[in-house]
């Protein structure tokens, strides 16, 4: 969870900001920089303090934390990457959960987490490596979600709802009770989801139907 010092943000676009939002409203972190190619990636008044080529040196320089904060609709590809390198390099990999938050104290939550304003994480589930629970979304009692699986704002999954890795629910969606939604696969914008949706499909509507 939230651990203190100096804490990078990997990538400074609008998911960044969304992250910077939370960490600075808890103030845990003493100090807090972006690491993009783009030095126009600063925002909310945090720097860009270097590109990924720097993150051996800002490491050493005691910047200990590293939170990958590019975000994903589809393709979870940049975000694997970049995890699997700042892990290499040997930083810590917090979560973050922003205040207003509502999360179960029995719940399993997984390095590089976030969880957004206003999002619901009820007991007995658990959120896999660098998932994201976005803001407003309902997470309810013992779902399970997969490593690097995004659930869009105002996504509800109804208790008992396994989501695989990498799958992307999309904003609004409704999952009944029990569903299991495959790995890798991208759920549409409020889709309404009453039968399990297999891995690497694409799927969408009321009710939901994979399409390809
Ligand atoms: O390899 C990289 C790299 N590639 C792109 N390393 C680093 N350190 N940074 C990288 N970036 C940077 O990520 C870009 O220069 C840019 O600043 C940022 C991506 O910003 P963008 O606003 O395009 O997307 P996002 O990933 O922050 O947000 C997406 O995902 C969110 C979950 C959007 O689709 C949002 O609407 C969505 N809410």
């Amino acid at each position: 969870m939230d651990a203190g010092g100096r804490l990078l943000l990997i990538g400074g676009g609008g998911h960044c900001r969304s992250i910077l939002d939370c960490v600075l409203s808890r103030g845990l972190y003493e100090k807090v920089g972006i690491v993009d190619f783009d030095q126009a990636a600063s925002a909310l008044g945090i720097p860009v303090v270097g590109t990924d080529d720097d993150l051996p040196h800002l490491l050493n320089d005691g910047w200990t934390n590293a939170f990958i904060s590019v975000g994903s609709v589809g393709s979870t590809g940049l975000r694997r990457k970049l995890y699997k390198m700042v892990k290499q390099i040997g930083f810590t990999i917090p979560g973050i959960i922003d205040p207003t938050a509502a999360v179960s104290r029995d719940v399993i939550i997984d390095e590089g987490v976030f969880i957004g304003k206003g999002a619901i994480v009820n007991t007995g589930s658990r959120i896999g490596t660098c998932a994201i629970i976005n803001t407003g979304a309902i997470i309810e009692h013992d779902c399970e979600i997969g490593a690097f699986a995004h659930i869009s704002p105002r996504a509800t999954l109804c208790g008992q709802v396994n989501v695989g890795d990498d799958t992307h629910v999309g904003a609004g969606s409704v999952v009944r009770q029990g569903i299991k939604i495959g790995a890798c696969s991208l759920l549409g914008v409020g889709s309404v989801v009453v039968k399990d949706i297999p891995d690497s499909v694409k799927a969408y509507g009321n009710p939901c139907r994979v399409v390809e």
